[in-house]
C-alpha cells in the first residue's frame, strides 16, 4: 500500500483515577496517536510511550521525534507491503520499540481496511472474547487498597493485579489476600528490586499468587533466574522482554515461567505474535499486558489476546476503568464472566470520535512525502 501521509497527535487524557506504580504516578495519560493515509483509507495506531521515561526510556516526545525524523521518511510515498516489510525498513533505527509499534499498528489497521478483514483474523486469533483482569495502582494504605480491590471485584473482575514497591509489598498483598482468599491475584514490581532487596519478597511465596511480575531490573534476566530458583510462585517478565531473542534467553535461562506480551514493548504486533508462537510451542503461558491504552490500543490488545496461547487473563480492563471520555466511539465493557468481546469490525474495528480526539490533542502534525 502506498503511504500518502502520516499524521501525529500528541494527546493528554484525564484518567478516572491516578495510577501509581513503583516508578511514578500518572494523573493524566499522554500518548501519541498515528494516522496513516493510503488511497483515501486511514489506519490508526497508538504509541504507548507516555510523558515520563519511567516504564522504559521512551517518552511521548522521543517517540514523536523518532517517528517524525526517522520512521516517517522510511515509509512516506513508499509502497509498504506488510508489517514484515515495515520492520525491515526501520531495522536501522536502534531501539525505540514503542515508537515503531505505534506505526506498525496503524499499518495493520490499514491492511484490515484494505482487505476487509479484522485484526483478529489477520493475526490468527481464535477467540470471540478474552479473559481479562484489572491492574490496580499503589493506594494510600493496605486498607485503602483492599477497598479499591473490593470495588473491582464487585464490578466483575475475576483477576486482580496489584502494584508493589519496596516497603509496600508483602503488607499490601497480604491485605488483599486476607480480604479475598480465593481471588486470582498477582503482583507487579516494575523493576523496583535488586536481587538483594528482593529477599523481602519471600513471604509472597505463601500467598498463592498467580505470578510475580518483573521484580528485578529490566536488564537482569540472569538475576531473575537466580530469583526464580528461590520461588515456587512463577516469575513473569514484562520490561525484560523487548525482542523474541530476549524471550528465548529468558526461557533458556529459566529466568521466568510466564511472559507478559505487550506489542509496544516488543516493537509491534508482528514480534508479539512471534513471541506468542515461541512460547506456545514450549507450553509457556503468556498474557497480554496493558499500558492504559485508549480505545485504539485496547482494540489491538483484544485482537492480540484472542490468539490461543494467551491462556492467562490480560491487563485489558473496560474503558470506564480508565477514561470517562475516550477517543473511539466504541467503548469496551466487561461481560459477567470477566471477559471482553474482541472487536469484529475490519481492521482494529473502532471508529474515531474526532471531536474527542481534537479536545485531547496538545500538538498535531501532518507529514507528506
Ligand atoms: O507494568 O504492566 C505494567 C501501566 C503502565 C505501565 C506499565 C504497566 C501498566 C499496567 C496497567 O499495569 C495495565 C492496564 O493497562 O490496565
Ligand atoms: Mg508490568
Amino acid at each position: 500500500m502506498k503511504i500518502d501521509s502520516l499524521t501525529l497527535y500528541h494527546l493528554r487524557m484525564p484518567l478516572v483515577a491516578p495510577f501509581e506504580t513503583s516508578f511514578g504516578r500518572e494523573v493524566d495519560r499522554e500518548c501519541v496517536i498515528i494516522a496513516i493515509q493510503s488511497d483515501l483509507l486511514t489506519g490508526y495506531g497508538e504509541c504507548v510511550a507516555t510523558r515520563d521515561p519511567g516504564y522504559n526510556y521512551e517518552t511521548a516526545i522521543t517517540a514523536w521525534h523518532i517517528i517524525k525524523d526517522f520512521i516517517a521518511p522510511q515509509i512516506l510515498g513508499k509502497d509498504i507491503r506488510d508489517a514484515v516489510d515495515f520492520q525491515r525498513r526501520v531495522a536501522g533505527i536502534r531501539g525505540h520499540h514503542l515508537a515503531k509499534a505505534g506505526v506498525e499498528m496503524a499499518l495493520w489497521d490499514l491492511t484490515g481496511k484494505r482487505t476487509g478483514k479484522s485484526l483478529r483474523d489477520l493475526l490468527g486469533g481464535k477467540r470471540e472474547r478474552v479473559s481479562v483482569g484489572v491492574s490496580v495502582g499503589l493506594q494510600e494504605s493496605p486498607e485503602a487498597l483492599a477497598r479499591t480491590v473490593t470495588g473491582y471485584v464487585e464490578g466483575g473482575y475475576a483477576r486482580v493485579k496489584i502494584k508493589i514497591k519496596p516497603g509496600r509489598d508483602v503488607g499490601d498483598a497480604s491485605a488483599v489476600r486476607k480480604a479475598f482468599p480465593n481471588l486470582r491475584l498477582q503482583v507487579d514490581a516494575n523493576s523496583a528490586y535488586s536481587l538483594e532487596s528482593s529477599k523481602a519478597l519471600k513471604p509472597l511465596d505463601d500467598l498463592n499468587l498467580l505470578l510475580i511480575e518483573q521484580p528485578l531490573h529490566e536488564d537482569d534476566i540472569w538475576d531473575h533466574h537466580k530469583l526464580q530458583e528461590q520461588f515456587r510462585t512463577p516469575i513473569c517478565l514484562d520490561e525484560s522482554i523487548e525482542t523474541p531473542r530476549h524471550a528465548r534467553y529468558a526461557l533458556e535461562m529459566k529466568a521466568c515461567r510466564i511472559i507478559n506480551i505487550k506489542a509496544g514493548r516488543v516493537s509491534g504486533l508482528s514480534q508479539a505474535v512471534e513471541i506468542h508462537d515461541y512460547c506456545s510451542a514450549r507450553n509457556v503461558p503468556v498474557w497480554c499486558g496493558g499500558m492504559l491504552e485508549t480505545g485504539i490500543g485496547r482494540a489491538s490488545n483484544l485482537a492480540l489476546a484472542s490468539l490461543p496461547g494467551f491462556t492467562l487473563p490480560g491487563d485489558i480492563s473496560a474503558s470506564d476503568r480508565y477514561y470517562k471520555r475516550d477517543i473511539t466511539r466504541e467503548r469496551f465493557t466487561l461481560n459477567k464472566d470477566s471477559t471482553i468481546d474482541v472487536p469484529r469490525g475490519i481492521g482494529l474495528g473502532v471508529t474515531i470520535d474526532e471531536e474527542a480526539l481534537g479536545s485531547f490533542t496538545l500538538t498535531r502534525l501532518k507529514l507528506k512525502p
